[in-house]
């Protein structure tokens, strides 16, 4: 009987440490080079943050990279892989994403210390932790163990990654699609806290509107009106802040700003004031507007969420020695 007992609480011991048959989780962790390339986290910190003394905007950069390689195939290093028929390519992407000669390096620092080991995918989840860390933001744990992918998916980079002038509901289920929810979705837009976008992006929202409005009536005047100056030149690559309150500072005040009509982006604008808004994200933005605490909290959660988007483990891909390239 007692026995019996012992058994039983330690099979149930197995399931709780992820080892039993009910879980088909992946298994990143974060001390998977702690033998392998134990100074990989202490080398990457230092790339990012020489690149983010270069450039101030790098940090915004290398985030979006790990969000833009997530949601295409999961976090693999796809989006990393050069050619015609790559991720690069794809309208989300083209002129568009940057940060690639900082991965570059970063991955030069690591063949240097411990070739063969650190792969891509895993570079651009360390270089979003830091990127977010030293703009002011929350700190995290970063699990890592990912391998990289061996194929590029631009098709799935143009369906996939959600678009400026997307619907808040479409938003949501490219969301839900990678299995991410709602409070995903707004918690991880406060990445826009951070970065810039082209007069492309949001020009849409400046001048012949709706049928009945030449500006976006979700748009502050005056803001319109700065914006409209800024793109007026017609060059479509002239860019501006997504949080102009405090552009290169990871707060909490891209969601105050929705609550002033001061978003940039109709995706972002639309959180707060869209009737789909309205329904299912505007409460959360104004808990975030509150509280910088829940905010940090909910965004580090959302993170692990999307860092953790079926990866490869195990034998699975490879670990890619150049990032722009698979193995030969
Ligand atoms: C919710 C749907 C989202 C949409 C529609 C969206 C769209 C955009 C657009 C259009 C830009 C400007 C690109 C350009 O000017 O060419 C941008 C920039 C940026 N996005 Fe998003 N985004 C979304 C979610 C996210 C998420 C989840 C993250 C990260 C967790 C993120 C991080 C960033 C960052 C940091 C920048 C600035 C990049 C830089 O300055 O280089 N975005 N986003
Ligand atoms: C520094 O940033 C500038 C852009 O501001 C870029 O052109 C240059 O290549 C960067 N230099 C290094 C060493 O990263
Ligand atoms: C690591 O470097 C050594 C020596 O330069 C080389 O022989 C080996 O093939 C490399 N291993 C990997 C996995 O790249
Ligand atoms: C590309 O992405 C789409 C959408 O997720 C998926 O259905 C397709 O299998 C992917 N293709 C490749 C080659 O990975
Ligand atoms: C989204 O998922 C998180 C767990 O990651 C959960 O705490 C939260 O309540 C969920 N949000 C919604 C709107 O379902
Ligand atoms: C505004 O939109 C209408 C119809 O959507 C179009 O006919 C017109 O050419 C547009 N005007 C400009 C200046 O883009
Ligand atoms: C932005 O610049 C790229 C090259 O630097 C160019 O090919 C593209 O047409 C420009 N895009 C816009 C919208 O002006
Ligand atoms: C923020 O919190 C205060 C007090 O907790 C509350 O009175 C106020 O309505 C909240 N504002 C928003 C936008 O939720
Ligand atoms: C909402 C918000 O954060 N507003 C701030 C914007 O920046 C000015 C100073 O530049 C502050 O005074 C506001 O409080």
């Amino acid at each position: 009987m007692g026995s019996n007992l012992l058994f039983l609480g330690f099979f149930l011991l197995m399931i709780v440490m992820g080892f039993g048959p009910i879980t088909a989780r992946s298994q990143l962790s974060s001390s998977f080079y702690a033998q392998s390339c134990p100074n990989a986290l202490s080398i990457v910190r230092t790339q990012v943050l020489n690149a983010i003394k270069n450039e101030t905007r790098m940090a915004a950069s290398l985030l979006r990279l790990h969000f833009h390689d997530c949601f295409v195939n999961g976090c693999d290093g796809s989006i990393l892989l050069d050619g015609s028929d790559g991720e690069k390519f794809a309208k989300p992407n083209l002129n568009s994403v940057r940060g690639f000669d900082v991965v570059d390096s970063i991955k030069t620092a690591l063949e240097n210390e411990c070739n063969g080991t650190v792969s891509c995918a895993d570079i651009l989840a360390i270089a979003a932790k830091y990127a977010v860390l030293f703009s002011g933001g929350p700190s995290w744990r970063v699990v890592l163990g990912r391998r990289d992918g061996l194929v590029a998916n631009q098709s799935g980079a143009n369906s996939g990654l959600p678009g400026p002038t997307n619907s808040i509901n479409t938003i949501i289920s490219k969301f839900n699609n990678v299995g991410l929810n709602t409070t995903d979705v707004v918690a991880l837009s406060g990445a826009h806290t951070i970065g810039q976008a082209r007069c492309v992006q949001f020009s849409n929202r400046l001048s012949n509107f709706s049928s009945t409005s030449s500006v976006d009536p979700t748009l502050d005047s005056s803001m319109a009106a700065d914006l409209q100056s800024l793109c007026s030149s017609g060059d479509g690559n002239t860019t501006t802040a997504l949080d102009h309150n405090s552009t290169d500072v990871f707060d909490n005040h891209y969601f105050q700003n929705l609550l002033n009509q001061n978003g940039l982006l109709s995706s972002d604008q639309g959180l707060f004031s869209s009737d789909e808004g309205i329904a299912s994200t505007k409460s959360i933005v104004q808990t975030y507007s509150n509280s910088t605490q829940k905010f940090f909290c909910d965004f580090v959660n959302s993170m692990l969420k999307m860092g953790n988007i079926s990866p490869l483990t195990g034998s699975q891909g490879q670990v890619r020695q150049n990032c722009r390239l698979v193995n030969n």
